[in-house]
């Protein structure tokens, strides 16, 4: 058994660490990162977009309409999941950057990937999601030091430091990956 921290909402419950909804474990979230730890995580955002489409390279429109778990989203949603989270957090990043400890606003990721844009071809999320990285990591890669101490306010999760941010972030992007590895793998395609 582990203990997961539900990425963003800070509930914990017990889960199997075969549950198929957490194929890389449920984050943790640190209570700061020291600068290796904190160049990781920078670089684990900077690979998530090519290791993503490559993740999803080759599925047919078939495939990407299937559930990467009983009950889950589609792979199509997930693939649209990951521009709609991480432009949320390049956001959250600027906001923390140039306001005095701002309120950032939640959203229903789950009402989101409902919505008619998530039924678009994959391709265009992959290239918002090329661009929002471009974006957030050479904003990361300019902090100094001091800025890495820069905080919001999650309304849920109370006060977050940005290199809390990054590490939930530089686990996100794999976390979602490894959904559509997994059911690759599980159905041999
Ligand atoms: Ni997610």
């Amino acid at each position: 058994m582990i203990v997961p921290v539900d990425h963003f909402t800070g509930a914990i419950t017990l889960v199997l660490v075969t549950d198929p909804r957490y194929p890389i474990g449920a984050f943790v979230r640190p209570a700061s990162l020291g600068t290796e730890a904190r160049r990781a995580a920078v670089d684990a955002i900077r690979e998530t977009p090519a290791r993503f489409r490559s993740a999803l390279a080759g599925l047919d429109e078939r495939q990407l309409d299937t559930p990467y778990r009983v009950g889950g989203w589609t792979v199509r949603q997930v693939a649209h999941h990951l521009p709609d989270s991480h432009l949320n957090a390049y956001l959250r990043t600027k906001l923390a950057l140039t306001e005095s400890v701002p309120t950032i606003k939640p959203y229903d990721e789950d009402a989101w990937a409902r919505l008619p844009d998530t039924r678009l071809p994959i391709d265009v999320s992959l290239r918002l999601l090329d661009a929002v990285h471009e974006r957030w990591v050479s904003l990361l890669d300019g902090l100094c030091e001091g800025e890495w101490n820069r905080t919001f306010t999650h309304p849920e999760v109370g006060l977050t430091r940005l290199d809390q941010l990054v590490a939930l972030y530089a686990w996100h992007g794999p976390h979602h990956t490894a959904h559509v590895t997994m059911l690759r793998e599980r159905m041999a395609w």
